[in-house]
This record gives C-alpha cells, structure tokens and sequence, in this order.
C-alpha cells in the first residue's frame, strides 16, 4: 500500500474503529464478565451495530473540526448540543445532557464544563470522543494536547477528565505513526505515552498496565485498571487491550467487552488506537458492515484527512 493510502486508510480506522468498538461494547455494560463465545453469538444475531453516545460525540467533534478546519469551542459545543437534541436516545451519561440545556439558555461553552460536578467531569466522556483530534493532530503534539484539553472543557473541566481525553488522543497519534504489521513492542508503546502523561493516577495505571502484558484473567485485569466510567478507570485499559492484542483489532475489543463494566466506551477507545494502527483494514468485514451510519463516518475521516492534508501544504485549498 502506498504511504498516502495508508494514512487515509489510519483516518478512516480510527473515526470507524470508534464506531465499530463502541456498537461492539454497547448492550453488554455493568454486565461482567463475559466469556468469548457469549459474546460472539451476541454478536452473530445483531443485525444492525447501533452505536451509543460516545459515537455520536465523535462525530460533533469530527464535523466540528472539519467546519472549523480546526478547534472552535462555541462551535463545538454548538454540534454537540444540536447532535444531542436530534438523537437524545444514544445513551448519554449523565451530565453532558444537563450541560446542552444550559448552552441553549446562553451559557458561555467555556465555563459548562464547572456546572454539574464539583470541580468538573472526571468521566471518560471527553477521552470516548476524542480520536479525531489524535488523528488530525498526530505529528504536532503541542496542538493535540492543547485541543484535547479544549475541546474536554466543553463537558469535562476536571484534569483527570482532560487529562485522560489527551493521554487517549496521543495513543491513536503513536498508533499513526506506527506501520502495521511491524513487530510491535508494547513495553516501549506504554512508556512513550508513560513520558506523555502528565498526572501520577495515569502514569500508575500504565506502570501496571506494562506489568499485566501476557496476562489473560480478565477479572485481574479489569481489578488492576479499572473499567469504570471514570476517565482514569478506563483509558488506561483501553491502552492495555490494544497494546496486548496490536496485532488485531477483534481481539483488542473482544477484550474490553471482556473484561465488562463501562464495556461500550471501553472498546470505543481501544477500537480507535487499533484502527488508528492498522488501518480501517483491520476492522473485521461483518462487523465494519453492520456498523450504523458507517458511509457518513467515512466520509468524515476522509474530509479530516484533507484538511490534514491542507493544513500540511500538501493540498490546495
Ligand atoms: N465527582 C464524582 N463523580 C464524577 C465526577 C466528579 N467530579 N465526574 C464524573 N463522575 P458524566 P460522561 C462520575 O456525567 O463522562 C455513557 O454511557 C459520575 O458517576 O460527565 O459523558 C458513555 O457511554 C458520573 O455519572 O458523563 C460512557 O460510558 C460519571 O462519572 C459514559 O456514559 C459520568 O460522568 C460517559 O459519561
Ligand atoms: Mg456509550
């Protein structure tokens, strides 16, 4: 494959790999744990994956991006909130709903964020939305921190929710730049993003992740990381099943529903660094067919692509 084909192919994977991980996980939260055979029969009899919140918030992202050609923070909130309002029904946690309300009743888009929990959201609300800005950002790291902590205000202005947005956008951007099929090496994955982090409570989590790698007890696992809703119980262990399932994207969300508790926004986020590393190739056939709205998910990867492309130089306007 070209290189150019293989990076839109990344675009396309980490936007779908959302998708797919999320409509994968979706029915099977709170619900632990689950053995491989359960699982794939549930899946066999699914005719349509439906995805959940954490989907349609990375498309508001995506399209907020794409319109902006860059980060917009009214604007954003903006989609957010009409995304919501067309399709209430997706699944969302508790806060972000209560937030939009607000926004329409003429609350600055920066200062939502503070409304609902003391001291804001630590929930993995902001870290399930945020593979677009991993992917538009994934060789200028300055401006994926920067936008991945500015588009977490939005709903989520604790650190940790933030904090956790960032570390999960700087794993799909290593998983850009990263050849698939390559011997993967998830010691030194773990500690690039290890140097990246910059609070303890995820730098603790991705010690004992490196620790966990060979391991396959999944009530182990899921005791040692966490599968919480909460941003620092769950974006580490999406880090851990795709680091210790690189070679295949089934694998590395057939762990996170595994594994139980948060399972849709768990897989959502592995399915985005898997994609993200192996191109939307890797998605397995039946269930990349099944996935919901999936031409218009694709369509939107390739718009982020260009305007990747543009902003590089490497295209006219
Ligand atoms: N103090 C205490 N609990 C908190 C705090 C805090 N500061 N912040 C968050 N929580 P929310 P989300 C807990 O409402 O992150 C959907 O199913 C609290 O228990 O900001 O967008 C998705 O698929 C709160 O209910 O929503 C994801 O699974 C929870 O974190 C999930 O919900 C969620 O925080 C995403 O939810
Ligand atoms: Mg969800």
């Amino acid at each position: 494959m070209l290189p150019d084909d293989l990076l839109r192919s990344k675009f396309v994977g980490a936007l779908i790999g959302t998708g797919v991980g999320d409509a994968v996980g979706a029915g099977f939260e709170g619900l632990a744990p689950f053995d491989l055979q359960t699982i794939e029969t549930v899946l066999e009899e699914r005719g349509v994956f439906r995805y959940t919140d954490d989907t349609h918030m990375m498309i508001g992202v995506a399209e907020s991006l794409v319109a902006k050609e860059g980060f917009d923070g009214a604007h954003m909130t903006e989609v957010f909130t009409s995304n919501y309002e067309a399709e209430p029904w997706r699944g969302y946690g508790p806060g972000p709903p209560l937030l939009f309300r607000m926004f329409r009743r003429g609350e600055p888009w920066d200062r939502l964020g503070e409304k609902v929990y003391h001291g804001g959201s630590y929930g993995n609300g902001a870290a399930m939305r945020i593979a677009p800005v991993g992917a538009l950002y994934h060789d200028d790291i300055e401006s994926l921190r920067e936008v991945a902590y500015s588009s977490s205000q939005i709903t989520h202005s604790h650190e940790l929710g933030k904090e956790g947005a960032a570390l999960q956008a700087y794993a799909v951007a290593v998983a850009f730049g990263m050849q698939p099929g390559s011997s993967f090496d998830a010691e030194a994955f773990l500690s690039k993003l290890i140097d990246f982090v910059q609070h303890t409570a995820y730098r603790e989590k991705l010690l004992r992740a490196k620790k966990l790698m060979g391991v396959d007890d999944v009530s182990l696992i899921a005791g040692e990381l966490g599968h919480g809703v909460e941003a620092f119980n769950s974006v580490p262990t999406a880090i851990y099943c795709f680091a210790s399932r690189a070679s295949s994207f089934k694998d590395a969300v057939l762990l996170a529903v595994r594994l139980g508790g948060d399972t849709d926004t768990i897989a959502a986020m592995a399915g985005a660094i898997s994609g993200a590393y192996l191109g939307v190739e890797g998605v397995p056939e039946r269930w990349y067919s099944k996935l919901e709205n999936r031409v218009y998910i694709e369509e939107l990867a390739n718009k982020l692509y260009g305007l990747w492309l543009r902003k590089r130089g490497l295209l006219s306007p």
